[in-house]
């Protein structure tokens, strides 16, 4: 098995997925967890190949992008969460980059406002447009099968990323966006609470 270290900051973020797929594959890694100024540092001497985290290193050599992370360590060590059937992949691959990388992107800018009228203002303009889009779209892959997961009964990567995402929403850590947000999207709530009661997600809360 390779030597795995992933490296994020010390919160789940988009990390999160990536330790929960490896938790679940079993495969052993070391959590690297930074505080602001360590990844500044970091980030300067050149570590992460993109500037940004998390970072994958496999036998040292560091690797990008979350959800490369998450079809790497799912090929590894758990097949099943990453369908080889093509349409299927298809369904998961869509829901992950709308959700990792376009959702995540059009937070960014809200992330870094330190004031909060502007913050607020940004994440309404977020819900109610490019978070609106990914969620209809999103819940339209859902209602395609039974539910209550994206593929049905099967756990896939794509759950993971859309779990925690709904379990960011209605945490309240994030100013703006909360479980009222979630409101118009009963498939996406249901998703969510699937993932939650989901074997797997459970053991790995209680690890
Ligand atoms: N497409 C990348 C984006 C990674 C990303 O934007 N990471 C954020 C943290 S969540 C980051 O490192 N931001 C710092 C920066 O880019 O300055 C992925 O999905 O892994």
């Amino acid at each position: 098995m390779p030597k795995l270290r992933l490296t994020y900051f010390d919160g789940p973020g988009r990390a999160e997925p990536v330790r929960i797929a490896l938790f679940l594959a079993e495969l052993p890694i070391e959590d690297r967890r930074l505080k602001g100024p360590e990844f500044a540092a970091l980030r300067e001497q050149g570590e992460f190949p993109l500037g940004s985290v998390p970072v994958l290193e496999v036998d040292g050599r560091p690797l990008a992008q979350t959800s490369a992370m998450l079809r790497y360590v799912a090929r590894l060590g758990r097949p099943e969460l990453y369908p080889a059937d093509p349409r299927d992949g298809f369904v998961v691959d869509t829901a992950l980059d709308t959700f990792n990388d376009t959702v995540s992107h059009a937070l960014s800018p809200s992330l870094f406002e330190k004031d909060l009228e502007k913050k607020l203002e940004l994440r309404r303009a977020l819900v109610a447009g490019p978070l609106a889009k990914a969620c209809r779209y999103v819940e339209s892959l859902i209602a395609e099968g039974p539910g209550p997961l994206l593929l049905g009964e099967r756990l896939t990567i794509a759950d993971l990323v859309l779990g925690e995402t709904v379990r960011q929403y209605r945490s309240g850590h994030l100013d703006g966006i909360t479980a009222e947000t979630l409101e118009p999207y009963p498939l996406l709530r249901r998703q969510g609470d699937a993932y939650a009661a989901h074997p797997s997600i459970v053991a790995y809360r209680q690890r």
